[in-house]
């Protein structure tokens, strides 16, 4: 068997994070409209978050945030003049634009792509679908500098195969790997590739919020990945409903273990069935959440299930990685400490705090994008982007210095917002040895 770890690489938060109450469906997102945010708070809380996860010895990668506001994308809409009036004109006559060009909802990783660890590719290279992200305006911007960020962090051709996202049609609407759960014995042997799907391609959806992956998305790309041992399972319709805009909202999974709320899959029966037969040399273990225990409301509120789930080296049982919120939540707290304090494969809780960015609905999970690299594959990546003690000192300095503790919806029109963000993401490209020509600002 080939030794492999489970890295993780977050996307770092950028220095425009809001709350402009872009994603509906996204209870979170919803409710704390307008209110003022303190990205510089955030990104903090995101080093932090990484240097925990690199701390327990897993090895952490990080991602740059993206250029914001967008302004080659308002030029495509016909916004013209100097970036500054670009920002300015589009302000005024397509604010709801405006806003989707401010956005840094790129930080939310588990969105970027989906991965297939060469495990379980055909031809035995590490393959990376970056998510079209269709269903939301703001995040339908990402994909094609997540592509960038990937190249950069993934260099190698011979072992990373970045793909293009799928057309950006309703049809293959993606979310990436937030609907993606891996489970296997170990992370060097081949997996089962459970893609969850919120509504099929061809059906009229008719439920109050939008269903973001579609069946034929998460078939498409198993099917250009080469994936082995997929499980196509269907999102639950009610979860949905509920505010469930992910099934990372509602289930997370790791080796041979499934934590899931028991209105995470429309069947349960037949999705468990199909993950026990796609299994090969090991027994799934399902660990499910009753309503009875957790009501939906509860499980979205608290993030109990937008967790990290990790094998910490050198340990036997798993460790789930909450937000503080679940502390917080008097019946997500009770199952957090009754499921690790069962038998069971989950051995401990830890809590950490991302409040920034969990009042849009991304918790510690959605932060990250979980990539599964051999050893071979590891020493492949891009080391200047690797999370170390000196450079989560140097990006917390940074942090400090350029980002805004006080941001509100309307400050995000302030042209001087726009030089602060540009002149923060030049020297971070010097961080990160990322080179002149990252950004589309850098390239004229
Ligand atoms: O896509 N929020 C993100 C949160 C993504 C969470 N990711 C995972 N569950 N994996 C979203 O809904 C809100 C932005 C705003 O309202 O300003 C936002 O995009």
């Amino acid at each position: 068997m080939t030794h492999a770890v489970e890295a993780n690489a977050d996307g770092l938060i950028g220095p425009t994070h809001s709350y402009a109450g872009l994603s509906p469906g996204n209870l979170a997102s919803s409710l704390n409209r307008g209110e003022a945010s303190n990205p510089r708070a955030a990104v903090l809380q995101g080093l932090d978050k990484m240097k925990r996860l690199a701390d327990l010895g897993l090895p952490q990668f990080v991602l740059p945030p993206h250029e914001r506001p967008d302004i080659p994308f308002l030029r495509t809409l016909g916004f013209s003049g100097s970036d500054a009036q670009v920002l300015e004109r589009a302000w005024k006559d397509a604010p709801a634009f405006a806003a989707a060009a401010c956005s840094a909802s790129s930080m939310w990783a588990a969105n970027a792509a989906t991965v297939t660890p060469s495990a379980d590719s055909g031809d035995g290279c590490v393959h990376f679908t970056p998510a079209n992200l269709h269903t939301n305006l703001h995040r339908s911007l990402e994909h094609g500098q997540t592509r960038r960020a990937l190249e950069a962090l993934f260099p190698a051709p011979d072992r990373f195969a970045v793909h293009d996202a799928l057309p950006a049609v309703g049809h293959l609407a993606d979310e990436g790997a937030a609907n993606h759960v891996r489970l296997c014995r170990d992370h060097g042997e081949p997996g089962v590739n459970l893609l969850v799907w919120g509504r099929d391609a061809f059906e009229l959806w008719d439920g109050p919020y939008p269903a973001r992956q579609t069946r034929q998305a998460s078939e498409a790309v198993g099917r250009r990945h080469g994936a082995s041992g997929v499980v196509l399972a269907q999102q639950g319709r009610a979860a949905i409903a509920g505010g469930t805009f992910h099934n990372d909202v509602v289930c997370v999974g790791a080796l041979d273990t499934l934590f899931h709320h028991e209105l995470a899959f429309e069947d349960t029966a037949r999705t468990r069935r199909d993950i026990r037969d796609a299994a090969k040399g090991f027994e799934p273990i399902f660990v499910e959440v009753a309503a009875a225990d957790l009501p939906l409301a509860d499980a979205i509120s608290s993030y109990l299930f937008n967790s990290m789930l990790i094998r910490v080296p050198g340990e036997d049982r798993l460790t789930l990685i909450c937000p503080v919120e679940t502390r917080e939540n008097v019946r997500a707290h009770a199952v957090a400490e009754d499921v690790a304090s069962s038998n069971g494969p989950i051995g401990r809780v830890e809590y950490v705090d991302v409040r920034q960015s969990m009042r849009n609905g991304g918790g510690p999970a959605c932060l990250r994008l979980r990539v599964v690299l051999t050893d071979a594959e590891l020493a492949a990546t891009n080391a200047a982007m690797r999370l170390t003690d000196e450079l989560h000192g140097a990006l917390s300095v940074w942090g400090a210095t350029w980002y805004r503790d006080r941001l509100t919806p309307a400050d995000l029109a302030d042209p001087q917002l726009l030089v602060e963000s540009r002149g923060a993401l030049d020297e971070l490209t010097q961080i990160l040895g990322l080179g002149g020509g990252f950004y589309p600002f850098q390239r004229g």
